[in-house]
């Protein structure tokens, strides 16, 4: 069994969607970070500074926080969507490392000057406006291919929960036709349905 704690964040969703994609026995915990819940004693026990996510699996005794860790971690425990070796395998952790530090950090500054804080920092906003040219990057990838290495991978989990936030990017996903197939063949897997609802349901996957 496996415990995460996890919110309604693309950070969280990679999590509970690869969990649902490993067919792992999970509980899930929320963690609102809009209300603090980060900095309980009891969360700040398990995770010291007070990120989400993190799993606990009881099976192995680890306790692992960062999302990019937690899919390799998943991957290796099970055999699965991450290949054992050879240049497919490189080729997966490149993209998980691609999101790791590039897509998702910029987009999530992306949504706090674009979204959240609208008009207060106009340079930040044209920066990171400019900076979306990620997904010209992720379309490009995508050009001739289902998935983002050969076949559907943890690259693909990870990647995927960012774009799920298109709207807040300003992102018109038709203007990139292979990020847009790609979204919304991995939107029609019920485990990525699934995942997308955990800690809780907020609404249906956005559609372009
Ligand atoms: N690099 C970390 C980032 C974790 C992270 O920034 N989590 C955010 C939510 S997506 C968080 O917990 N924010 C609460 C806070 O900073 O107080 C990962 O990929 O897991």
């Amino acid at each position: 069994m496996i415990d995460l704690y996890t919110w309604i964040t693309p950070n969280g969703l990679k999590v509970s969607i690869a969990l649902e994609e490993f067919g792992l026995s999970y509980r899930s915990h929320a963690i609102d970070i809009t209300k603090g819940d980060q900095f309980r004693q009891d969360y700040l026990a398990i995770k010291p500074g007070g990120k989400i996510p993190v799993i606990v699996d009881h099976e192995t005794g680890i306790t692992l926080a960062e999302s990019g860790a937690i899919l390799l971690y998943l991957a290796e425990k099970t055999g699965r969507f991450l290949p054992r070796r050879g240049a497919a395998r490189h080729h997966t952790i490149e993209w998980l490392m691609w999101q790791m530090g590039g897509f998702g950090p910029t987009l999530g500054h992306a949504h706090y000057f674009l979204t959240y804080n609208s008009g207060k920092a106009p340079f930040a906003e044209d920066l990171f406006h400019r900076d979306t040219r990620l997904y010209e990057t992720l379309n490009a990838r995508l050009e001739g291919r289902d998935y983002l290495v050969d076949d559907y991978s943890i690259a693909d989990m990870a990647v995927w929960p960012w774009v799920s936030r298109f709207q807040r990017h300003k992102i018109d996903l038709n203007a990139f036709p292979n990020v847009r197939q790609w979204y919304l063949r991995l939107a029609a897997r019920p485990q990525v349905k699934r995942g997308y609802a955990i800690p809780h349901f907020t609404s249906e996957i956005p559609q372009p």
